[in-house]
């Protein structure tokens, strides 16, 4: 079998830092080459190949494929909700051109897989908020969103048309300790862990029952890797799979951590992200993903919790 090279478009980001040290485990180091537009991530200097690209420019992209023989790449380059909303024509433009252009280049290339993450935000308030199944009414309302759906109705049509083995995955709100989110709605669900241990405090941007579908990282980093290691004929579907492990709301998150810091305190000052959070589902249907190729989340919200404090008390220990 042909020795997997792998290209990792956007590696800086939350999910690219994991996704990088997950993949090097599985393919072997000099195997996957980290990129991204800025300086490598902390985690990733001086632990394997990396090299400055933009997203944006296929030339360059296309460039660093031949000239490494690559025959995988995982983009993972986006501007987020939140973020997006502050940039709606830049939203699209970078969320859509590094899309088209990595298909492209998939057919070109004859590459063996391309993976691109969707998210849980490209359903709206006219979606089912309960459960929401893998086919349903979908209108999103944020730029992040229309993109997302319109990507996966893209990779779908490089499937039909050219045989593209592009994969995809939407993601819920993703929750980690070696990377940072960045312009997410879901951040909350990160910085409530920081500021609880440094302040013993936090300030709740969405209100304290808005529920959202959640995720561990260590969870979506080994689903995404079973599902790009699943045999083709087990895609039962090119649009990207509904995944979840959980849902919890502000005042949920705050009283599991609570349970290991039990001065910790929550209060609620709800700003525009509301209404995105609003808009998205309250859980997620993901049996398709748990039938077709086995799915199962092994974290819930306490066991999060703990692996979470457990990380980030021993990272501030190393930083003092
Ligand atoms: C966001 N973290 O908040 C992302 C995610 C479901 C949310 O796609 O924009």
């Amino acid at each position: 079998m042909k020795q997997e090279k792998i290209l990792i478009v956007g590696a800086g980001g939350q999910i690219g830092v994991e996704l990088t040290l997950a993949l090097r485990k599985v393919y072997g180091t000099d195997n996957v080459i980290a990129t991204d537009i800025k300086e490598a991530h902390p985690l990733l200097k001086d632990s394997g190949p990396y090299a400055i690209l933009n997203a944006m420019d296929a030339a360059a992209t296309h460039a660093l494929v031949k000239k490494e023989g690559i025959t995988q790449i995982y983009l993972l380059a986006a501007l987020l909700s939140a973020t997006g909303e502050k940039n709606p024509h830049k939203a699209w433009e970078i969320n859509m051109q590094s899309l088209i252009s990595t298909l492209d280049l998939g057919v070109q290339e004859k590459l063996t897989k391309i993976y691109w993450p969707s998210s849980i935000a490209v359903f709206g308030p006219t979606t089912p908020t309960s459960n929401t199944p893998q086919q349903t009414v979908v209108e999103p309302r944020t730029v992040y969103g229309i993109s997302k759906y319109a990507g996966e109705l893209w990779c779908q049509y490089y499937n039909q048309r050219w045989g593209l083995d592009v994969r995809s995955l939407r993601y819920p709100g993703l929750i980690s300790w070696k990377s940072e989110p960045g312009g997410g709605t879901t951040d909350y669900a990160v910085e409530i862990y920081h500021e609880a241990l440094k302040h013993k405090k936090y300030t709740s941007f969405l209100s304290e029952n808005t529920y959202l579908p959640m995720m561990y990282m260590d969870d979506a980093i080994r689903g995404t890797i079973e599902l790009m290691e699943a045999p083709a004929e087990q895609m039962k579907t090119r649009m990207a799979y509904n995944l979840s492990a959980m849902s919890f709301s502000p005042k949920e998150i705050a009283a599991a951590i609570q349970k290991h810091i039990p001065d910790f305190t929550i209060d609620y000052a709800p700003d525009f992200r509301q209404a995105i959070a609003d808009g998205w589902p309250k859980s997620i249907d993901d049996s398709a993903a748990r039938a077709d190729w086995g799915w199962k989340n092994e974290f819930d919200l306490d066991s999060m919790s703990a692996d979470m404090l457990k990380h980030l008390k021993e990272k501030m220990l190393q930083t003092v």
